[in-house]
């Protein structure tokens, strides 16, 4: 019997963005963000999209914890942990840069500059490509963050210029439906998948309320998905998301609808090329 085809599940549960005061149920401690952890795996997430908060629960770089942050998901959970290079807007590049020090098995590398809101979020040539060689040299797997059908670009020029990513797959996340990025609907997903470069695979997630109609065309398009608070703090309308694991068990019922399977953390570490 042929077995069935997989859909990469990424769980985003905190961002830099959201304050705990208006969602209570984010993640912001060490302790609260590997309980959300360890209940998305359990609901089907393979690969954690990691931002961390301070004492205070404001976003934060810092090294130490980082890695202690690194550390307590591998002991706790089998998932694949994915370090946010793109922290929050005010983040100096080199604090962003030395996120890679954390040691993570994989890293987000957003290729270029987007209005983010009433901010922006900033990541020039030189940044992109200083960031991607790091990945290279320090054997993590960068997913490729597209905000934008232009980024799409620059993410060609940096594979033509560098090379292959460590671990020799390309795998891009779409963010869709950020106030200054691409719209969160199908055709702008389409239009984004065509112009990826051959043999990548793709994710993709809509910000608030393009969450569903991404998840939807994601899904019927191919391709894997990300859900999670960072992305999105309300479940349906009128109703804030309670914990993480909602998002996650909401897409795997979706995924087994559309007659695939969630891949463990294992399958995953193989279809990105993951070496833990
Ligand atoms: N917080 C955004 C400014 C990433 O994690 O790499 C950037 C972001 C992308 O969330
Ligand atoms: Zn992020």
């Amino acid at each position: 019997m042929l077995s069935m085809a997989r859909t990469l599940i990424t769980i985003a549960p905190t961002g830099a963005e959201a304050e705990k005061v208006a969602a209570p149920a984010l993640p912001v401690t060490l302790e609260e963000l590997v309980h959300a952890a360890k209940e998305c795996e359990g609901a089907g997430a393979a690969v954690i999209h990691v931002h961390i908060r301070d004492a205070e629960a404001r976003a934060t770089l810092d090294p130490i914890r980082l890695r202690d942050t690194v550390t307590a998901l591998h002991e706790s959970t089998n998932l694949i942990v994915q370090l946010s290079t793109g922290g929050a807007v005010t983040d100096p590049y080199e604090h962003r840069l030395k996120v890679l020090d954390a040691a993570p098995d994989a890293c987000s590398l957003t290729c270029g500059t987007v209005n983010f809101g009433t901010d922006v979020f900033m990541n020039p040539w030189p940044f992109m490509a200083e960031l991607y060689q790091l990945t290279q040299a320090m054997e993590i797997v960068p997913e490729f963050e597209l905000f934008d059908l232009g980024q799409v670009a620059s993410l060609r020029r940096l594979l033509d210029t560098y090379g292959a990513p460590y671990g020799g797959h390309v795998h891009c996340d779409l963010v869709m439906g950020v106030p200054g990025g691409m719209p969160g609907d199908a055709r702008s997903l389409v239009a984004a998948v065509d112009a990826l470069p051959e043999g990548a695979t793709w994710s993709a997630t809509g910000i608030g309320r393009t969450t569903l109609p991404v998840m939807y065309a994601a899904l019927s398009a191919g391709g894997h998905l990300r859900v999670g608070m960072e992305d999105t703090l309300t479940y349906a309308k009128g109703r804030p998301v309670t914990a993480n694991s909602q998002l996650v068990e909401r897409a795997a019922t979706l995924v087994k609808l559309a007659q695939r399977e969630p891949m463990s953390p294992d399958e995953a570490r193989t279809f990105l090329g993951v070496k833990r």
